[in-house]
């Protein structure tokens, strides 16, 4: 079977581990990862979905904190503050700097950055096909209006200096409407016999791929069943702070408001978690087939039991 997922950082690349324990050695699984929460940091492209899932599945993150590698030092860091050079609030360790100066040195050399993250996984084995959404460079700003007034800043800005606190006026992938879907997309998704949107943030994760020209048309039009995994569990994201970046598109943080906004165009089933069971009906009112299953990635087979349940819900609205 030909499995394709649209992940974004921690909860994709969580959920892609369960799904890589549910399927067996035949099936192959394309990865579309989110590149809007990349950012240029000295002079070197950071990644953090790509990475996300690569350290994840080739068993080199940090478990506890879902980013970044394990044991991991902070010399460089160190060494940055003590030149007065930030941004301080944004964690690059040093085993992860390597990852960052490999890709970097590479895009220099004129690879594109499919082909940077293809040789970077020649080291990490994640088991999957690892495609970035595009090539291209994509950016996610925030429009926040603070004290300093109203501004676009960057999605790691939002995410990780301010922690969302500040009320999300508008999201913008920057670069997305000239973007062209990377080598490869639109044809794992044309050829996928199982389409997955894992539990990743509807807006800035799957939102930002699904912006690429050509990637929201190609899974609407895509003959294979989509089917994707509420973030949302009992009216609340499940981590991070989803709900902050709903709002700003106008979506209520709720399993069922998500669903509707992916909409019967795009997905055929949805997975509500069983606190959700209450939203199932309404979803299958509005044409797109629901159940309702534990949806709390607490371990691999837990998180295993989740892709079953997607896959089997994929089996059952096949046409
Ligand atoms: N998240 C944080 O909360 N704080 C950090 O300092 C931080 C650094 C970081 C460095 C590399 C990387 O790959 C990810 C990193 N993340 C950090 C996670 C990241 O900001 C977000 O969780 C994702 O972009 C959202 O998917």
């Amino acid at each position: 079977m030909r499995i394709v997922a649209l992940a974004g950082g921690i909860g994709g690349a969580r959920f892609l581990r369960g799904l890589l324990a549910a399927v067996g050695p035949q099936d192959e699984i394309t990865v579309i990862g989110n590149t809007g929460d990349d950012i240029h940091l000295y002079g070197l492209k950071v990644c953090p979905d790509l990475d996300t899932v690569m350290y994840t599945l080739g068993g080199g993150i940090h478990e506890e904190q879902g980013w970044g590698r394990t044991d991991e030092t902070w010399s460089i860091k160190a060494e940055m503050q003590e030149y007065g050079v930030g941004p301080e609030w944004f964690g690059l360790g040093d085993r992860d700097f390597a990852t960052h100066l490999v890709r970097s040195q590479m895009l220099t050399a004129g690879y594109s950055l499919s082909q940077v993250t293809e040789a970077l996984c020649v080291r990490w084995k994640p088991g999957v096909r690892l495609l970035p959404m595009s090539d291209d460079r994509v950016e996610t700003h925030v429009r926040i209006t603070d004290e300093q007034g109203t501004r676009a800043i960057h999605f790691q800005e939002y995410w990780v200096k301010l922690h969302a606190a500040v009320d999300a006026e508008a999201i913008i992938p920057v670069g997305a409407d000239t973007a062209k879907p990377a080598p490869g997309v639109l044809e794992a998704i044309a050829d996928a016999d199982v389409i997955l949107l894992p539990p990743s943030n509807p807006v800035v994760s799957i939102g930002t791929i699904l912006s690429v020209p050509g990637i929201r048309e190609a899974v609407a039009a895509a003959p294979a069943p989509v089917v994707g995994l509420s973030p949302i569990i009992g009216g609340a994201p499940v981590r991070g702070m989803a709900d902050k970046v709903l709002a700003a598109v106008g979506v209520e943080a709720t399993a069922e408001a998500v669903a509707l906004d992916y909409g019967s165009a795009l997905i055929d089933g949805w997975l509500v978690d069983t606190a959700d069971q209450d939203s199932v009906a309404a979803v299958e009112a509005a044409g797109i087939a629901c159940r309702a299953v534990p949806l709390l990635m607490t371990d691999v087979e837990a998180t295993a039991e989740m892709a079953r349940a997607a896959l089997a819900l994929a089996e059952q609205v096949r046409t």
